[in-house]
């Protein structure tokens, strides 16, 4: 009978763990891959493509237009084919978009938006790309804010509602950030959430990604860096009930004008729109385990073996002499 029990608490630990391994989420990224429940509507490395004009890049028929503000100001280029900026490494292959400000008297944005969303997707959008800031950025002012990102537009003529991924640099001298995620329905600005003391990825490539379910009243937010979950928004208005355009900003250079130095750059690699709610396993970014040398699932079966094992001898211990 002991022996029966203690196989039962090994099986029971080994099917607790197959789904735990899927759902187990983490500050600093999922230990899960899950598998797209599609595939893209649209999908590029960046490795073909090239610069169209001052505000467009040839991306293979995909509606993009980079909106600056005012004359001059603010430029886009192929980083590994019109510049190469020592010290960058495009997240694949030799090229990736390269944004910056270079005056911001003339212009304090820089927007990489995909127009034309209503004929690429339904009213699901799931976007996944990957950004790199460089390590020694940051705001200048803790009353400066940054916007990284605007997951849904809605056109003109009031652009609302939409959503937008706030950074705010609470302490200058540490380096301490926080995140606002916020929408705008109308002439109302609502905080839907905020996470201070958040480790913004510096120095490196980071996975955003981010879902929309466009509803006039019931619409869903989602948004995860590094494959965390760090914003899930429910029962919100992300679609205007009179315009049916609406576009997104996978990236997004945007300040308040109280921070007037420059220039300030990112760069983007490996963007993928898919029309469902979907993660693409292939840019999760696995929790890093704890133990070097040893992987999670290793970890895990060892813990596994070694309570069936205590089991098993606490049994014996129990059996009549
Ligand atoms: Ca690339």
């Amino acid at each position: 009978m002991r022996y029966s029990r203690a196989a039962h608490v090994s099986l029971l630990l080994l099917l607790t763990w197959v789904p735990i391994s899927l759902i187990v989420p983490s500050e600093y990224g999922s230990m899960s891959t899950f598998n797209p429940r599609s595939s893209p509507v649209y999908r590029t490395d960046f490795e073909n493509v090239t610069m169209q004009d001052a505000h467009r890049l040839n991306m293979g028929g995909i509606q993009n237009w980079f909106e600056f503000g005012g004359d001059g100001g603010a430029a886009i280029w192929m980083e590994g084919l019109d510049r190469t900026t020592p010290g960058l490494t495009c997240h694949s292959g030799s090229r990736c978009v390269g944004m910056e400000l270079t005056d911001i008297a003339k212009s304090r944005r820089n927007e990489f938006n995909i127009h034309g969303l209503e004929n690429l997707v339904a009213d699901e959008l799931f976007v996944s790309v990957w950004l790199y800031l460089p390590a020694s950025w940051g705001l200048h002012t803790t009353n400066n804010w940054y916007s990284l990102g605007d997951q849904f537009f809605t056109d003109a003529p009031d652009y609302v509602p939409y959503s937008a991924l706030l950074l705010y640099e609470t302490d200058i001298t540490k380096n301490t950030f926080s995140l606002d995620f916020q929408t705008v329905t109308g002439s109302n600005k609502v905080t839907l959430g905020t996470i201070s003391n958040y480790p913004l990825p510096r120095g490196r490539w980071f996975n955003v990604q981010y879902y929309v379910y466009r509803h006039v009243t019931s619409g869903i937010l989602k948004v995860w860096i590094d494959g965390a979950l760090l914003f899930d928004i429910h029962n919100v208005s992300t679609k205007s009930p009179s315009i049916s355009q609406w576009f997104t900003t996978p990236a997004k250079i945007y300040y308040d004008t109280s921070d007037t130095f420059s220039p300030y750059r990112l760069w983007v690699d490996d963007l993928e729109i898919y029309s469902e709610h979907s993660t693409s396993s292939s840019t999760a970014t696995p929790l890093a385990p704890p133990i070097p040398g040893f992987t999670w699932e290793s970890i895990l079966v060892g813990v596994i073996m070694g309570l069936g094992a205590l089991a098993v001898t606490r049994g014996r211990k129990n059996l009549p002499s």
